[in-house]
C-alpha cells in the first residue's frame, strides 16, 4: 500500500490574498533502477573507438567488396543496402576491455541487412576463411567465415529508428552476435575476403575470438551508497551472455558474502542477443551492529553480490579474470567474476 503525505502550503493569489493549497506528495516513489530501460536511448549509448569518429557523407560513401570473391561487383552505395531485404533486431554491445562493474554496455534496436545476403551476391572462394572489415578511422578487424554466414550477422544502417549516428558508425557498421565490441566495426569502407588476418586489437594483445563472457552488473546501489535500515531498497542491474550460453535463465543476489542467494525478478528481456534487466526488493534489516553502533548515524558495511545462471546451466564464477592481458604476450579475453558493491546500511 502506498503511503501518501499531504503537505499544506500557503501561496499568494494574484489578488494578493493568501490561499491555502493542498499538495499531494508521494513518499514512496518508483524505485530507481539502473539500467532503467531495456533500450538505451541513442544519446546514452556508450561510445568507444581508437580515435575520433569518422565523419562520412552518405552521398559519396562507397564500400568495396574485394579479395577472395567469385564475382567482382561495383562498390556498394547506401541505397544498394537499403534496397535489400531488411532485418530489425535488438542487440546489446559490450566492450572487451571493461573491468567488471564498469561495463560499457548498451542495448538498441537496429535495422540493416544480413551480411550473408551481400556475400552471396559476390560469391565466396573456397580459400576464403575470414571476412576483413576496414574502416574509415583506420580500424580493421576480421571474423571467421562461419560467423559471417550466420543469419544474425548484420550490416546495420539504423539505430533505434534513426539513421546510424556518426559516433556509432554512420553509414554502416557490423553487428556480430556473441562477440565483444571489437568485432562490431563501425564506418566500414571495405569488406575483404581473405585466408587469414591479424586485426588491430589482436596485434595489441586482445583475444581474436572475443566471445562475450557471462556477466552480471549491479546498477543500484552504487559503490559506497548509504541504504536506510528498515526500508525496502531495490537492488537492480543487467546480465548478459550474448547468447553464448543460451541466454540468461536467472539472476540471484546475496547480501551475506555469498552464503545465501535470493532470485531477482527479470523485469525486461527480449532475445538472448540482448541483456536482461533484473531487480530485487530487499527488506533492509535494522541490523544488530547498527543498534549497537556508537557512531552517528549508525552504520554497518554490507557487500552486495549478483550472479547469473545461463540457460545451459553455466553459473557465473565468483573469482574471475581481469579484462586486460595479464602477462607480457598474454591475451585480454574480457573480464569474468562477480561484480560486488560495497555499501552501508545506516540508521539515523
Ligand atoms: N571503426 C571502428 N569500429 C569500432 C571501433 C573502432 O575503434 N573503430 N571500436 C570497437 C570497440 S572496442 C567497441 S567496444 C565498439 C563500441 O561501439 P559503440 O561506440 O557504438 O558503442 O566499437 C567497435 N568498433
Ligand atoms: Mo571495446
Amino acid at each position: 500500500m502506498k503511503r501518501r503525505t499531504f503537505i499544506k502550503l500557503s501561496a499568494m493569489s494574484t489578488a494578493g490574498m493568501v490561499l491555502p493549497i493542498q499538495l499531494e506528495a508521494q513518499t514512496e516513489k518508483a524505485p530507481l533502477l539502473k539500467p532503467s530501460t531495456l533500450i538505451t536511448p541513442n544519446a546514452d549509448f556508450y561510445i568507444l573507438q581508437i580515435g575520433d569518429p569518422a565523419v562520412l557523407d552518405a552521398a559519396t560513401w562507397r564500400m568495396a567488396l574485394t579479395g577472395l570473391i567469385e564475382k567482382p561487383m561495383p562498390p556498394v552505395r547506401l541505397a544498394d543496402l537499403t534496397a535489400m531485404e531488411s532485418v530489425t533486431a535488438m542487440r546489446t554491445l559490450k566492450c572487451i576491455g571493461d573491468p567488471i562493474g564498469t561495463e560499457q554496455m548498451s542495448n538498441a534496436m537496429w535495422k540493416g541487412v544480413r551480411l550473408r545476403d551481400l556475400l552471396q551476391k559476390t560469391g565466396v572462394k573456397a580459400e576464403a576463411k575470414v571476412v576483413v572489415f576496414r574502416c574509415a578511422d583506420g580500424y580493421h578487424t576480421a571474423i571467421p567465415m562461419e560467423d559471417a554466414m550466420r543469419e544474425e550477422t548484420l550490416l546495420v544502417y539504423e539505430m533505434n529508428g534513426e539513421p546510424l549516428p556518426t559516433e556509432h558508425g554512420f553509414p554502416i557498421r557490423l553487428l556480430n552476435p556473441g562477440h565483444y565490441g571489437t568485432k562490431n566495426p563501425k564506418w566500414i569502407v571495405n569488406i575483404q575476403l581473405a585466408a587469414a588476418h591479424e586485426s588491430y586489437w589482436e596485434k595489441r594483445g586482445w583475444d581474436p575470438v572475443a566471445n562475450v563472457k557471462l556477466a552480471t552488473v549491479i546498477g543500484t546501489p552504487s559503490e559506497g551508497e548509504e541504504i536506510r535500515a528498515g526500508t525496502t531498497y531495490t537492488v537492480s542491474g543487467a546480465a548478459f551472455d550474448a547468447g553464448n550460453h543460451g541466454g540468461i535463465k536467472k539472476v540471484e543476489v546475496s547480501v551475506d558474502y555469498g552464503q545465501t542467494w535470493t532470485e531477482a525478478e527479470i523485469w525486461a528481456k527480449d532475445t538472448p542477443l540482448a541483456w536482461v534487466l533484473w531487480k530485487w526488493n530487499w527488506q533492509v534489516p535494522q541490523g544488530t551492529a547498527i543498534s549497537n553502533s556508537q557512531t552517528t548515524p549508525k552504520r554497518e558495511p554490507v557487500e552486495i553480490y549478483a550472479r547469473a545462471t545461463a540457460n545451459n546451466g553455466v553459473v557465473q564464477d565468483e573469482i574471475g579474470i581481469e579484462a586486460e592481458p595479464q602477462e607480457p604476450g598474454g591475451r585480454g579475453v574480457g573480464a569474468t567474476g562477480y561484480h560486488t558493491i560495497d555499501a552501508a546500511i545506516v540508521a539515523l
